[in-house]
C-alpha cells in the first residue's frame, strides 16, 4: 500500500496552520468505499485522502471538512484538529460513507 501512495499528486485542504509536524494516516477510496470506513485518529493528526480508484471522489462532511473532488491517482490531505466523530459521505456517489473519529 505504501507504495501505491507514494507517487500520488498531494495537496493540502481545509483551513488551519500547517506548519508544525503532525502524524499521517491514510484513508484509500478505491471500489466506491472508503478504507478503513471508520479511522480514530489522534486530534491534530493529518489524514490523507488517497483516490486510487478510476474515478473522481470526494470525502465531504458538512461544515466541518470537504476535500473537494479528488481526482483519479491523486490525494487530498485534511488535518483534524477539533475532536469529535465525523461522518462523511462523496458527493458525487453519496452510497460512499465513512467516518473518523477524533480523540
Ligand atoms: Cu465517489
Amino acid at each position: 500500500m505504501a507504495l501505491a501512495i507514494a507517487g500520488l499528486r498531494s495537496e493540502l485542504a481545509s483551513a488551519g496552520p500547517t506548519a508544525q509536524l503532525s502524524a499521517t494516516k491514510t484513508v484509500v477510496i478505491n471500489h466506491f468505499a472508503f478504507h478503513p470506513p471508520t479511522l480514530t485518529i489522534a486530534a491534530g493528526t493529518t489524514v490523507t485522502f488517497a483516490n486510487t480508484s478510476q474515478v473522481t471522489h470526494t470525502a465531504t462532511h458538512g461544515g466541518v471538512f470537504n476535500t473537494g473532488r479528488i481526482g483519479p491517482g491523486t490525494s487530498i490531505s485534511v488535518r483534524f484538529k477539533q475532536r469529535g466523530t465525523f461522518t462523511y459521505h462523496c458527493m458525487i456517489h453519496p452510497t460512499m460513507h465513512g467516518k473518523i473519529v477524533v480523540q
